[in-house]
């Protein structure tokens, strides 16, 4: 066995150390998209958590999005849940409040803890596949184990 990107242990090691017994599982594949990451384990699309990080207009703190792989986020549904505006952010400040390059921001484990929202749609899955710190690393978890490892708030934030 190789050992895991420097990247992809230190999530592994996120994950174990909040007592979540998953790992972490390292794809020849690209896993940047969602589609790649669907192709590469063979699944659904929309049981890929996608991590995106928004960043608030006024206040710039970030706020974490995770979203079907099937869906694309209307940030207005998130500015009603939010009370604020919100833009996509850009990579240096995802890498700066996640510690993670983007293509591999795991839904956890970031530098800055931050507001978070779970798409509904991922709740009607047994099994999700996100990405694991790096965009070649992902790991299996269920819609429960999203929602425990995140404190994310389940909404309709998908554009029609
Ligand atoms: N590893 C997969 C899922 S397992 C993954 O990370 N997918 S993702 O969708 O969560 O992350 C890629 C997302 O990063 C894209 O959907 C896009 O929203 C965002 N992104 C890609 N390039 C840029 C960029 N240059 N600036 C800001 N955001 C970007």
């Amino acid at each position: 066995m190789c050992p895991l990107h420097p990247s992809a242990q230190r999530f592994q090691k996120i994950l174990a150390e909040k007592g979540f017994s998953r790992s972490v599982l390292e794809l020849p594949d690209l896993t940047h998209t969602a589609a790649a990451a669907a192709e590469a384990v063979g699944c659904d699309v929309g049981q890929i958590v996608k991590s995106l990080i928004f960043k608030t207009k006024k206040t710039d703190r970030p706020v974490l999005v995770l979203a079907s792989g099937r869906n694309r986020v209307d940030t207005k549904k998130v500015h009603a849940l939010l009370g604020e505006k919100i833009s996509k952010a850009d990579a240096d400040f995802v890498r700066l409040h996640t510690g993670f390059a983007i293509g591999g921001v795991p839904p956890l484990g970031h530098v800055s803890p931050m507001k978070t929202f779970v798409d509904e749609d991922l709740l009607q899955y047994d099994e999700l596949w996100a990405a694991a710190g790096t965009p070649h690393a992902v790991f299996k978890l269920t819609p429960a184990e999203l929602q425990a490892m995140t404190g994310g708030v389940v909404a309709d934030i998908r554009q029609a």
